[in-house]
């Protein structure tokens, strides 16, 4: 009886289960608390590259760095807490949240940092994927490199954490400071410094206010636009507003009126999420309330920018609101009202040792210059994932990234992503849909435990089937419409810019949160294939 499957154990009697995960960000914090409520006797082993928990959170920290979901939606269902400092929480807030959710569950235990992953193959004679692991110093220099052998293999690797510098020639040439938003330079001080910054992104748009207050000059290059207003309970903000131009502080009294009252704070909570669950109609075009929403955006982007109305003319967007990213963008418009602000329209020729060079000729020498340009979301991943007969995950998703709910695909057995393809959320909050990707994968592993299930997998219809309704759902919605967006994605031998602005709508589930939610809420499993 060597082998677990038909070895003496009663039938009830869960098998042993191995699974290796990648990545300890939120994603993987849930994941080693929900996966033991599903599988006591689990053996899980998350491995990650950075230093402690908190995937973006941890990797994020340029000045501005928070969160435009409203804090007390963004946190766990079952970790709720009550006394976040302001409506849109900060990066140090938020980092430490997830520290101490990590803490008291003790998850770090069966963590391994400064750990990553550099490949993985499932191997069809065994049933196991064997994982290759590089120990890394803080440079990412390999110290060591072994193998992991798990029963089943996931990856929660981060949808946007592969960065990107711009692609314009010379930038490297540059002597002066170079930051990219998400690899910000430790020490770097912008005060009283000419800057640049590069991009009119989200990160873009938290950068640029609060830079603003410090530096001499700013030059704020725009070149793809994106739709700026409060769409989540907007009316909480705007009946608060106090002064911090779309934030604002949450008071004592209210926060210790929420812990001696839950009932109250409970009643907030139901408000705030009706605000933001209530609005997805806006996405679907042609709707009266995408129409009625257009028309507001445009008024609440002008009345902000009364002071410079010929800023506002190169800002509002021409493409439907929502089609990429809407960022409430607190201080954002009113800081390019400022004196020591130039929004400048004209496109970047190149740069060289000294600043940047715009297309009219025209030099414009800084001290640094800061690259809020994103990341890519290619889903080609950072490593090889080697499935059934040799097929390489990058390879399967570089034309199409076909998956099963998100979650896997066929020919992967045993193998799930969180924030997998099609699996994010346009403007809502991510949190939700990582919860019941972990909730779901904790029933598989459970059926894969008691059912003594030695392989599953989505079956290839369903995963073609979803696929297939993601591309037919995306057309009624705006996120189909054309502007250049990280939800889209194109193979990579399409290099025209304006043509990946008509590319597939990737990243993004096929409805609102809570059409996942239900979608997720339990697996159907005649859509598995099992052995
Ligand atoms: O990146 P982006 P981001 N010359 O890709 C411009 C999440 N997030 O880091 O559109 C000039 O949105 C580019 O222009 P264009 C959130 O999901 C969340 O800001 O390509 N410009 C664009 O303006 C968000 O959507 C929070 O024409 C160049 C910008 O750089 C996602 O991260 C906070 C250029 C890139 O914008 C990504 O946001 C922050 C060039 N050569 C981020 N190359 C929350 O609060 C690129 N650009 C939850």
């Amino acid at each position: 009886y060597a082998d677990p499957l038909i070895s003496e154990r009663a039938i009830d009697e869960p098998r042993p289960l191995k699974v290796i995960y990648i990545g300890a960000g939120v994603s993987g914090i849930t994941a080693a608390i929900v996966f033991p409520r599903y599988v006591p006797n689990i053996e899980l082993i998350i491995y990650e590259k950075n230093a402690d928990v908190g995937g973006t959170w941890f990797e994020n920290r340029y000045p501005g760095c928070a969160c435009d979901i409203p804090a007390h939606s963004y946190q766990l269902s079952f970790e709720s807490k009550i006394d976040w400092t302001q409506f849109y929480a900060t990066q140090p807030e938020i980092l430490t949240y997830w520290q101490r959710v990590a803490d008291k569950y003790d998850v770090r235990r069966i963590m391994k940092f400064n750990h990553r992953c550099a490949g993985a193959r499932w191997d069809e004679n065994t049933s196991k994927w064997h994982i290759t692991i590089q120990k890394i110093d803080s440079q990412g220099n390999v110290l060591d490199e072994f193998e992991d052998v798990g029963d089943v293999f996931m990856t929660a690797t981060g949808a946007l954490n592969q960065w990107k510098w711009p692609d314009i020639q010379g930038l490297k040439d540059f002597k002066g400071t170079l930051a990219h938003s998400a690899n910000w330079p430790v020490g770097f001080d912008a005060t009283g410094k000419d800057i640049a910054v590069i991009g009119a992104g989200s990160s873009g748009i938290q950068i640029v206010p609060t830079l603003q207050k410090k530096v001499k000059h700013m030059d704020h290059y725009v070149r793809g636009r994106t739709w700026i207003a409060a769409s989540f309970g907007h009316e909480l903000v705007e009946a608060r507003n106090d002064g911090q131009d779309g934030n604002f502080t949450y008071t004592e009294e209210e926060k210790e009126q929420w812990r001696k009252d839950p009932a109250s704070y409970v009643k907030y909570r139901k408000a705030l999420e009706c605000g933001m669950q209530g609005g997805y109609s806006i996405t679907h075009r042609g709707t009266k309330e995408h129409e009625e929403a257009w028309g507001h955006f445009e008024q609440g982007m002008r009345n902000r920018l009364k002071k410079k109305p010929e800023v506002a003319e190169h800002l509002i967007p021409s493409f439907p609101p929502l089609c990429k990213r809407l960022t409430p963008g607190p201080g954002y418009l009113e800081a390019l009202c400022a004196d020591n602000v130039s929004v400048i329209q004209t496109a970047i020729s190149h740069i060289d040792e000294t600043g940047i060079i715009t297309s009219d000729g025209k030099n414009r020498p800084v001290d640094a210059i800061v690259c809020a340009t994103g990341f890519d979301t290619s889903f080609q991943g950072r490593f090889p994932v080697i499935g059934r007969n040799g097929q390489n995950l990058q390879d399967r998703y570089r034309a199409r990234a076909e998956t099963y709910l998100s979650i896997g695909t066929d020919n992967f057995p045993n193998y799930f992503q969180s924030l997998g393809p099609n699996s994010g959320v346009g403007n809502g909050n991510l949190l939700m849909i990582i919860e019941a990707v972990q909730d779901y994968v904790g029933q598989i592993l459970r059926k894969m435990a008691t059912g003594h299930v030695r392989t599953i997998e989505p079956k290839a219809k369903a995963v073609k089937n979803f696929t297939d309704y993601c591309d037919a759902f995306f057309k009624r919605t705006v996120f189909s419409a054309e502007c250049g967006s990280w939800y889209k994605s194109s193979p990579p031998w399409v290099t025209d810019p304006e043509e990946r602005k008509r590319g597939r709508v990737s990243a993004i589930w096929p409805g609102s949160s809570i059409h996942a939610i239900k979608a997720l809420s339990a697996p159907r499993w005649e859509d598995f294939e099992m052995t």
